[in-house]
């Protein structure tokens, strides 16, 4: 057998079980090693993996092939969006249609404090949107201490606000079908012309434009992943006794309450539920919280 080369690249994309690796500044089409199937493990956009360049000859001719033999430790993963080493995630909703569930909003949050990745909330199309109807979601978040953005990407209002935020970093874009993911992408990078849809006059939903996660560059420096949208999130991997941490504004109050190891549902003396009495803690995030905690202990382990 003749010896393959190995060399360190990067995923980028993955279409119908290939997927794209960037390394020595040309894009490969990778197939994964079946072990990685054997165990269970997802080669995610992100990753940073080991790939042997192979002898043969591309039929097509587009790419040169090659096989992803390992993939490197992962600062972080996401199941959904599936992205892995990012540095900041931001969910977008909009302020018109789709509407906003905050329900999926919450959840995003809760998944991305538990990876640890920098969130960030946007609210879009606010050039058709009324401020009166979507203030108090920049007001609530943005004493929590999350950085929340109001902007339209496609009148271009507001842009400048987040774009030195992305400057040497990797961000993923997370959120609902049609809520303007690409659109923004395509506003805030003059390189990209990422496919836009429409949203639904009927359901007033998008309909899935972006069909693939992708990796791409910033011209100042950074990259950024546009995903498909989504529309349910699983709290994955968080267990009932760890969701109170991924709450930022309980953290400081934790450990005060009368009773070490408080859950702050049922418990007298709670600092936290004291917190929500006096208007200190959100009462719809403290619900939040409770909704998931029965939740998360309904849940069977396996
Ligand atoms: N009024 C208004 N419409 C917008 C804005 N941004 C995006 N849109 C429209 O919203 C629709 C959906 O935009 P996309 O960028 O395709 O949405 P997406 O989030 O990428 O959707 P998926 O790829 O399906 O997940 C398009 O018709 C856009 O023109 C905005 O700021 N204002
Ligand atoms: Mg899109
Ligand atoms: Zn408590």
């Amino acid at each position: 057998m003749r010896y393959n080369k190995m060399v360190q690249g990067t995923i980028i994309k993955g279409i119908a079980g290939f997927y794209y690796v960037e390394a020595e500044q040309r894009i490969y089409e990778c197939k994964a090693r079946g072990k990685f199937r054997k165990e269970n493990i997802i080669p995610l956009i992100g990753d940073n993996v080991l790939i042997t360049l192979s002898e043969e000859e591309n039929s097509s001719d587009r790419y040169p092939i090659a096989t992803i033999e390992e993939i490197l430790q992962r600062k972080n993963s996401l199941i959904r969006p599936p992205v892995a080493n990012v540095d900041q995630a931001i969910v977008v909703f909009s302020v018109t249609y789709p509407v906003i569930h905050l329900d999926l909003l919450e959840r995003f949050l809760l998944t991305i404090e538990k990876e640890n990745i920098t969130p960030y909330i946007v609210l879009n199309k606010i050039d058709e949107g009324n401020e009166s109807e979507y203030s108090y979601i920049v007001e609530r978040y943005s004493k929590i201490g999350y950085k929340v953005m109001a902007l339209s990407a496609k009148m271009k209002i507001n842009i400048e606000l987040l774009k030195p935020h992305l400057k040497d970093k990797t961000t993923v874009f997370a959120g609902p079908s049609g809520v303007g993911k690409s659109t923004l992408l395509n506003a805030l990078e003059k390189n990209l012309s990422l496919e836009t849809g429409v949203v639904s006059e009927k359901i007033k939903r998008g309909k899935h434009t972006t069909r693939h996660v992708e990796l791409m560059p910033l011209s100042m420096g950074g990259f950024v992943l546009d995903t498909p949208g989504f529309t349910s999130l699983q709290l994955d991997g968080i267990t009932k006794e760890d969701l109170k941490q991924y709450f930022p504004e309980f953290v400081p109050l934790e450990g005060s309450c009368k009773f070490s190891g408080c859950t702050h549902v049922h418990e007298p003396g709670c600092k936290i539920r004291k917190a929500v009495e006096t208007g200190e803690i959100f009462k719809e995030r403290y619900d939040s919280y409770v909704t998931y905690y029965n939740q998360l202990k309904e849940t069977r382990r396996w």
